[in-house]
């Protein structure tokens, strides 16, 4: 059954792994274990990775295996009009189509396992630390996961199932090689939040922790450095091996002027045309509404508009 799962995934270009469930208590182990030691800032553990629940739902009382899938994801052009100007700007990949992706990978395991009677729940779990230790990728220099094939340009998705789990693998934290003579994520990162010091990300110095929530940047993140819609792209386009996936790009649409300017002044959800409202449900940029009037402006007034320039 693993077999025709992974060979169903690899038919849609995605590749996934399975270990047992008994793994939950190595990743929660994990996790606990740097919590306790003082390794995350307290904000950001409380932001960031309170949500965390090693337990499968009690929906899933008999959940035997976990199963992690990497699907590959471009990043996204869209056009803003801004003062008589045409603006390309990018969001990484992965913010766009988010939820969608997460959905179309459980439809498809609902209709695979489904089909043999298994049942199956959505995990919350650290996605990466599963993905590297169940031997799906590795970890580059700047702490996001490698899959051979897709880079770093990938959405992590991972399921409770009932399916048995007969072979799997539990790697040792591995670093990708090619990150044992590169350090260029290292020097690129403006803030030093990837840092010789050690290999865990200094997350609340990492300019995604600060452009995607709601407040002004603290006084020493430099709006120049903010690069993206929304996120930050620096480690990863400095990245040799994403260096085949760096012109994967879609473009996903534009706002006029007038519709510019009513996301600058941070027009809430009701006050907004139906049109750009569906918009930016495609885009799954309704969650950042808040925070979209601070991260444009600084792209404005930066004029480096896009990467790579059209
Ligand atoms: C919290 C979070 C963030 C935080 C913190 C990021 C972080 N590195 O922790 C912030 C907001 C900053 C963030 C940013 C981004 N995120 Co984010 N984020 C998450 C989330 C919710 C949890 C991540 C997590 O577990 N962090 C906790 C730390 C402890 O885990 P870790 O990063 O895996 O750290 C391990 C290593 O340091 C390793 N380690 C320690 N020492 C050593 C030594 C050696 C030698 C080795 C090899 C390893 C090693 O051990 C740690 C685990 O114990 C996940 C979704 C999820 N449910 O998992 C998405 C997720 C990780 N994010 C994702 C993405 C895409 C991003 C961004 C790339 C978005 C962007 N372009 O702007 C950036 C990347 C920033 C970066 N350099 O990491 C994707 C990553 C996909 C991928 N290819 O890896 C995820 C998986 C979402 C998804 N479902 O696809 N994110
Ligand atoms: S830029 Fe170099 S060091 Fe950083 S993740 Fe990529 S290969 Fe590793
Ligand atoms: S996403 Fe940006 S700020 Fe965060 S580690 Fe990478 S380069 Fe540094």
């Amino acid at each position: 059954m693993t077999g025709t799962l992974f060979s169903q995934l690899a038919k849609r270009g995605y590749k996934g792994r399975i270990v047992p469930i008994q793994h939950l208590n190595d990743l929660e182990e994990e996790i606990e274990d740097r919590h306790s030691r003082g390794s995350f800032d307290k904000e950001f553990y409380k932001e960031r990775l309170d949500f965390f629940e090693f337990d499968p739902p009690d929906s899933l009382p008999k959940a035997k295996s976990i199963v992690t899938i990497a699907v590959p994801r471009p990043q996204v052009r869209v056009i803003f009009n801004w003062k008589g100007e045409r603006l390309p700007l990018i969001i990484p990949p992965t913010y766009v189509a988010y939820k969608n992706t997460y959905r179309q990978v459980e439809n498809l395991l609902r209709e695979i396992l489904g089909g043999q009677e298994y049942r199956m729940a959505k995990a919350s779990l650290p996605e990466k630390l599963l993905a590297v230790r169940s031997g799906l990728g590795f970890y580059g220099k700047n702490n996001i996961c490698y899959v051979n094939g897709m880079g770093s340009f990938h959405q992590l998705v991972s399921f409770y199932t009932e399916l048995p789990c007969k072979e799997h693998s539990w790697q040792e934290l591995q670093p990708m090689k090619r990150c044992l003579n590169c350090s260029a994520c290292l020097r690129r990162c403006p803030t030093g939040a990837i840092t010789p010091k050690r290999f865990l990300l200094r997350a609340e110095c990492c300019i995604v922790f600060h452009n995607e929530r709601v407040g002004d940047f603290p006084s020493w993140l430099d709006p120049n450095w903010h690069n993206c819609v929304i996120g930050c792209l620096e480690c990863q386009r400095v990245c040799p091996e994403n260096k085949n996936l760096l012109e994967w790009i879609e473009d996903k649409g534009e706002f006029s002027q007038e519709e510019t300017a009513l996301l600058s002044e941070g027009k809430q959800l009701d006050r907004l045309p139906s049109s750009m409202v569906i918009k930016l449900e495609k885009l799954d940029l309704v969650e950042y509404l808040d925070v979209l009037p601070r991260n444009l402006s600084v792209l404005f007034n930066k004029g480096k508009h896009s990467y790579p320039p059209t």
